[in-house]
């Protein structure tokens, strides 16, 4: 190559760089992704009304082919009040215990639930799985160690236990949530069903055997958070019309699934959750269809299977998963050393919702731009945030989980 050559080759490769950099600051993308705003027949979606319609499409697609389908919720919420203390956290707040019953042979879904003491008499809520066991979120030694099967790092043989009490706690700051004035509500997903291929017949998988489902583990945690908000409804301490429901990666994915087939949820916040998660398909830098269903072939359905390495012939995306969760607020969060769920394919897909949002008059991202880090976006009804850092729910995230659900709140709340 002579000098002129490279001199040419190093000025292009510069601008595609450049102009690579600049479209994912404005949100561009030359991907082609599926439109959310035109039918199956190839009519346009001009309207709220419309949108009704196309937006059972599109969850239509997306559990036939991504999620898996699922049973209705049982009508009735089985539950058992197990203990309360009233001078939790140094009296800061009341804890309880409650545990739900499908039916009188399952094991229990255990709840912990942390309610501030403000004297305010329904509070806004978080709700989130955890991945070990309720006891893995707290040293609190009255939350007993849990009975069922647990994965690798969460206790010993696949038991619980007392050693690792707590080991997460750091991804659950009880504290700040309580100031905050929103309860705390946690769940074991392995209490709905293991994270595990061969141990499902010991969740919900079993209790709707044979029946024709086709749904995945992600959508039976998914599920559960729904059976969960059941008895939220019937929680009087809990403001059920403000509920966010929050998960990180494995869980970050059920929690968008969750809000995507349950408008009940007032907000919905994914936390890391890549691929099959917040992340495009089709953006292929970080995890992709092929590698989440050979290392998780459980996770999805059968169907999904057909989108190995052949991303482009998935009928939806994930901005499209993001979008039906409109008009309710929705977040958006990565980790820039998080290559695995990809940061700029979580923010392009948080993005691409925003011409749904823009149908009911609300905004979603377009002021924003690809952010900086530790620069939230939290102006629109869709909310996004990159921090330093790797895979895992911070408290700078729970930072911005506060303050965006305060913002979409507007803490209407009544006096006792
Ligand atoms: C990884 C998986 C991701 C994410 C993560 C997690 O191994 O590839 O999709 O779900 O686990 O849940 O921590």
């Amino acid at each position: 190559m002579n000098r002129n050559n490279s001199i040419f080759s190093f000025i292009l490769i510069g601008c595609i760089i450049a102009f690579s950099t600049l479209c994912i600051a404005t949100g561009q993308t030359n991907m082609q992704l599926p439109v959310s705003l035109r039918f199956e027949n190839g009519s346009e979606v001009k309207s709220v009304k419309d949108w009704k319609k196309r937006r059972n499409e599109i969850l239509r697609i997306f559990e036939q082919e991504v999620y898996g389908t699922s049973p209705q919720l049982p009508p009735k919420v089985n539950f058992t009040i197990e203990s309360v203390n009233k001078n939790a956290l140094g009296g800061k707040a009341t804890k309880k215990r409650v545990n739900l019953y499908l039916d009188k042979f399952s094991t229990p879904i255990e709840l912990l639930i942390y309610y501030p003491n403000n004297g305010l008499k329904k509070s806004p809520a978080f709700l989130g799985q955890n991945f070990f066991g309720n006891y893995s979120t707290t040293t609190d030694e009255e939350v007993p160690l849990t009975k069922q099967w647990v994965p690798d790092k969460g206790g010993v043989g696949n038991r619980a236990d007392e050693a690792f009490r707590g080991i997460q706690g750091g991804r659950w700051p009880v504290e700040k949530i309580i100031d905050a004035g929103y309860a705390l509500i946690t769940v074991y997903c392995g209490d709905i069903d293991p994270d595990s291929d061969t141990e499902y017949k010991n969740g919900v998988l079993r209790l709707y055997e044979n029946q024709g489902y086709t749904w995945g583990r992600l959508a039976a945690w998914s599920w559960g958070l729904r059976y969960v908000m059941n008895y939220l409804e019937k929680d009087n301490r809990i403001n059920s019309k403000q509920v966010a429901v929050v998960g990180h990666s494995r869980l970050g994915k059920a929690a968008l699934w969750a809000g995507a087939t349950d408008e009940r949820f007032a907000l919905v916040i994914s936390n890391n959750s890549g691929c099959g998660g917040a992340a495009l398909f089709r953006q292929k830098k970080g995890e992709r269809i092929s590698n989440i269903n050979k290392r998780f072939p459980f996770w999805f359905c059968e169907n999904f299977k057909k989108y190995n390495d052949r991303e482009e012939e998935l009928p939806v995306d994930q901005h499209q998963l993001i979008a039906l969760m409109a008009p309710r607020p929705v977040y958006v969060a990565s980790a820039e050393k998080d290559i695995w769920a990809d940061p700029e394919a979580e923010f392009l897909s948080a993005y691409h919702a925003g011409d749904v949002y823009k149908l009911f008059g609300l905004r979603g991202l377009e002021n924003c731009g690809f952010p900086k880090l530790e620069q939230p976006c939290h102006a629109g009804n869709i909310g996004y945030h990159i921090r330093s850092g790797g895979h895992d729910i911070t408290d700078y995230d729970w930072e911005q989980y506060i303050k965006f659900a305060d913002i979409q709140f507007r803490k209407k709340r009544k006096k006792l």
